[in-house]
């Protein structure tokens, strides 16, 4: 794996994209602000949020209509601030695959009027500016078809090995009834399959959302992974410590004791959401993004920087500043 970290570890700056079905809502559900919601308060958390159901979420996914022109603004964008990889959620927790999938309908051509593949369009968007591609994908948890009606057998099941169960990130409000491994089995590994089957140049899966999966699952993901494609790396949020590379906690930097001699990244976001929240004005200056980037790469790692469009793929503006601010400054300082 060292010779497919190469162009990582040279990389140094990266675009993190959050979007989704959630972009539509940009932070409110029925007028209410997620701030009134349960659990975080970030926008792409709505569902879990206000609790809604599957068969709503899929009804509310029927209005997600993108102006097609998202792919090659945003490459644009990241080539301009001066990123070298971007990384996309092909699905987040709630379940809905931002690709056309055979192994899931809600995905977004059975689910919406959009006829395109976003994944796709943004691949060779960002192929076309030379940037390296990478996909974010939820393995553990998926509120929509990941089998949460499981969760007390999982539960029952950990405690008497001992081991702590996440609540947090399940779907308990409404949980769909398949078995959490046959989720796994019939939706998580073959959407990573056909996302590197179609996507040869795919060159990073960052997962996230451990959530119940067992070591041996784990395992599987990373194995599956390197069977298809060797040269794709993987972040260690697939699970007991199997990754590639270290992702520290959301927004920090990890501590020397955390890496063991593995090359690490830092995932940061622009205001204080990673998907769109129209009321989140309190973005970071490009003084303060700069720092930021500075100190990451300073200590030998690389800056993961988000952003999250909007329901029609609208970067907002405050954070197209700011990021054009920083390519100006990396464009002088830091191209090799
Ligand atoms: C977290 C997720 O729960 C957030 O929604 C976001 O994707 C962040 C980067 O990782 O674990």
């Amino acid at each position: 794996k060292q010779a497919a970290l190469a162009w990582f570890k040279d990389a140094r700056f990266g675009m993190f994209i959050h979007w989704g079905v959630y972009a539509e809502a940009a932070g409110s559900w029925k007028g209410t602000r997620i701030e009134k919601g349960q659990g975080p308060k970030v926008a792409e958390w709505l569902m879990n949020a206000f609790q809604i159901s599957r068969r709503e979420y899929r009804e509310y996914a029927k209005g997600f209509l993108p102006d097609p022109s998202f792919a090659v603004n945003i490459a644009r964008l990241a080539k301009e601030t001066g990123m070298k990889y971007v990384v996309i959620t092909a699905k987040h927790h709630d379940g809905f695959a931002l690709f056309d999938s055979n192994h899931s309908e809600f995905d977004i051509t059975d689910a919406t009027n959009y006829s395109g593949d976003l994944i796709r369009e943004l691949y060779d968007a960002c192929r076309a500016e030379g940037l390296e591609f990478g996909v974010y994908y939820s393995h553990g948890n998926d509120w929509g078809e990941g089998g949460d009606g499981n969760y007390a057998n999982v539960k029952a099941r950990n405690d008497s090995l001992g081991v702590p169960t996440r609540e947090q990130g399940k779907n308990l409000w409404d949980p769909s009834p398949t078995d959490h491994a046959d989720y796994l089995k019939n939706k998580a590994y073959p959407q990573i399959t056909e996302l590197i089957q179609r996507l040869p140049d795919l060159r990073l899966i960052w997962f996230d959302g451990e959530g119940l999966i067992t070591e041996k699952q784990a395992f599987d993901f990373y194995k599956l992974v390197y069977e298809l494609n060797p040269s794709i790396i993987i972040n260690r949020r697939v699970g007991y410590d199997f990754g590639d590379y270290v992702d520290a906690g959301d927004n920090k930097t990890p501590g020397e004791n955390d890496l063991a001699d593995k090359h690490f990244e830092t995932c940061g976001t622009a205001n204080h959401s990673w998907g769109y929240k129209a009321h989140d004005h309190q973005w970071k200056s490009s003084n303060q993004l700069l720092r930021n980037f500075v100190d990451i790469v300073s200590k030998g790692g690389n800056y993961l920087l988000n952003i999250g469009p909007d329901g029609k793929g609208r970067v907002p503006q405050p954070c197209v500043e700011r990021f054009l601010e920083m390519g100006q400054w990396v464009h002088t300082n830091a191209d090799a």
